[in-house]
């Protein structure tokens, strides 16, 4: 049997890449699959998956007239979100994926994993899915070839990267690829794990069929193996996403931000501004990850290494964000919404008024009124960039976008005010470092906890935290032009748990004064913390419908609250042990003694 599927992979495929090829083969004997099918990413395979999809029940197929090229998924119930707890850094050693990773050691990771996919695929097919995460021929692209039993993750692959015979093509006969294996398993979660083998270029991903534990080209690749390779090879691979936003006189300047997961990127990437910024464009490039290195001219050069976004629906409407409501408009799988009588989606904060009568995420009847949800809080849209209104041209440029400004937000319910800029690099990656954010349904576990997220990364991190910020530390010798650092926080809330700042299209007005500052157009104001908005000069708040006691309160800097902020943060920086950057040790003690002084 093995031997026979191993001829198989041989025989049907369409490369010469013996290792490849040699690797397909020893996979395949052990998953044992029925059919081993090679993408290649054409219209008609396409087609072929999402009629096999249909029939099978993977996927429904929506109203052809208001959602024509349109799905729903539903995952299993147990199976909705990214599992922390189940994803693991295996390095030789332990203190190589550091105390924010789990951690096995790389053979017995292999042992266990292989008992699991021993024999997994019987009755099954086998893709072989070549990705590329990255501009095809970029100097930065890497290829990726992803093996599955899951339809649905060939459909979502197919949106998520460039796949296919031009990502074959790119590698040629390299052995410079990453190695992907996933089974759905039997969607068990006592039987699911996550597991990275840096060492290896590997990811082994068993018993889940949902999103980020999938996908094996975004989270696993592109951010933690790619956060492990940026630090041997000298970038930065980063939860980010990238936007251009040009002025009225046609200046455009690049920035990227990183929000930890649910907080705000896709939003701010796509973002429409508010009617009195006419004249203003803000365009995509990116709108999760961001892959950064320094430039021939001595600026930081970021690229998206996705061909599409893998975007909460949840609170998508017309009013906050209209160009991700065009962007799902067709040819988008939707994961874990709500289905309408009249076969489209609905999910909690779409436009309109709430239907009488729905099938909720998990088939079932569901009534307005009802307690439920009726689309899971972390349920996706999973699009093609190109459907972007305001994609930028850039995004499929291999050189990328030059990064003047780089910022950090969390979900802060108080402490942190609207925004503030770093005094320097080393204060930015301070400010990113002690970043802290509620936790919000992206991952299973509790909501609404804060935790410490260095840089949105806690999650993604593919080696030791403390090296990982060292590195960053490091980096500012290989940028000549460094970008400005700048820390906001959209999220703050009122007394009765309102948020104060409108958010959306009015987070312009900061993204105008950040790119004042960068320009160097607009004096500023000096605290404890950093440099904010001046009273006069600052914040364009013309047309903003916002109390003067409002505006107080979401930039306010409160003392007693920045005190137990640094306690928590001491609890992160002891996490680190020795290897807490002595340079973050000292930007702590100089925050100690402005607040003590
Ligand atoms: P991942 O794809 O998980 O990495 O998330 P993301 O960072 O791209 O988050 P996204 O833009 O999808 O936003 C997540 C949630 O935050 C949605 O429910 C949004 O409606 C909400 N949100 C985004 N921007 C704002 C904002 O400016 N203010 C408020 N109050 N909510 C926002
Ligand atoms: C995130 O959780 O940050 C995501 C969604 O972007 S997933 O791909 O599922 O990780
Ligand atoms: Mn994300």
């Amino acid at each position: 049997m093995a031997s026979t599927q191993a001829a198989a992979a041989t025989e049907q495929a369409p490369t010469k890449n013996p290792t490849l090829l040699a690797w397909v083969a020893k996979m395949a004997a052990m998953t044992q699959p029925d059919r081993i099918v090679w993408c290649d990413g054409s219209e008609a395979e396409k087609q072929r998956l999402t009629e096999q999809a249909v029939k099978d029940g993977t996927l429904i197929p929506l109203n052809p007239k208001t959602r024509p090229g349109c799905y729903l998924h539903r995952s299993n119930p147990n199976d909705v979100a990214r599992v922390e707890h189940l994803t693991f850094i295996c390095t030789p050693n332990k203190t190589d994926a550091g105390p924010t990773n789990n951690w096995m050691e790389p053979e017995a990771a292999y042992t266990k994993l292989s008992q699991l996919f021993e024999g997994c695929m019987k009755g099954r097919t086998m893709y072989v899915v070549p990705y590329a995460m990255g501009p095809l021929g970029g100097a930065s692209t890497k290829i990726g070839v992803e093996l599955t039993d899951s339809d649905y993750v060939v459909l979502n692959m197919r949106i998520m990267t460039r796949m296919g015979k031009a990502a074959l093509d790119m590698l040629g006969d390299s052995d410079d690829f990453n190695r992907g294996l996933h089974s759905t398993g039997d969607v068990n979660p006592d039987r699911r794990y996550i597991c990275h083998f840096p060492q290896d270029n590997t990811i082994w991903s068993f018993g889940s069929g949902y999103g980020g534990n999938v996908l094996l080209g975004k989270k696993c690749l592109a951010l933690r193996i790619g956060s492990y390779l940026g630090r041997e090879e000298g970038w930065l691979a980063e939860h980010m996403l990238i936007l251009g936003v040009t002025s009225p006189k046609g200046e455009t300047t690049y920035i990227a931000a990183a929000f930890p997961s649910a907080c705000g990127k896709t939003n701010f990437a796509m973002m429409i501004p508010p009617k009195e910024y006419a004249g203003w464009k803000i365009e995509t490039v990116g709108d999760d990850i961001a892959w950064m290195r320094p430039g021939p001219d001595g600026r930081l050069y970021a690229i998206n290494p996705e061909a599409g976004y893998f975007g909460v629906v949840p609170g998508t409407n017309y009013k906050t964000n209209p160009n991700a409501m065009e962007t799902i408009s067709k040819d988008t799988l939707f994961t874990n919404v709500a289905l309408t009588p009249d076969g489209d989606v609905w999910w909690e904060g779409k436009d309109g008024e709430v239907p009488e009568e729905l099938i909720d995420w998990q088939g079932k009847p569901w009534k307005k009124g009802s307690t439920e949800k009726a689309a899971h809080p972390n349920s996706r849209f999973t699009a093609p960039m190109s459907n972007n209104p305001v994609l930028s041209a850039k995004a499929n440029d291999p050189m990328g976008v030059p990064i003047s400004a780089i910022i950090f937000g969390g979900r802060r319910s108080n402490t942190v005010p609207l925004v503030l800029q770093a005094f320097n690099w080393t204060h930015g990656v301070f400010l990113g470092a002690t970043m802290g954010s509620e936790t919000t349904a992206a991952a299973t576990g509790k909501v609404g906890v804060v935790r410490r997220d260095p840089m949105a990364m806690l999650p993604f991190c593919g080696y030791h935290m403390g090296d990982y910020l060292q590195h960053w530390l490091d980096m500012q010798k290989s940028i000549p032009q460094l970008p400005k650092i700048f820390q906001v926080n959209w999220f703050r809330q009122d007394k009765n748990g309102k948020f104060i700042w409108p958010g959306f299209g009015d987070n312009m007005r900061v993204l105008e004064w950040i790119v004042n500052r960068v320009q160097g157009r607009v004096p500023t104001q000096e605290t404890l913390l950093g440099w904010v908005p001046r009273q006069d000069q600052g914040l364009n708040l013309n047309g903003l419908d916002l109390p003067a006691e409002a505006i107080q309160e979401a930039t306010s800097i409160k003392e007693d609250e920045w005190k137990s902020e640094l306690k928590s943060q001491e609890v992160f920086f002891e996490q680190l042990g020795t290897k807490a950057p002595e340079a973050l040790m000292l930007q702590r003690k100089l925050l100690i003694a402005r607040l003590d002084g």
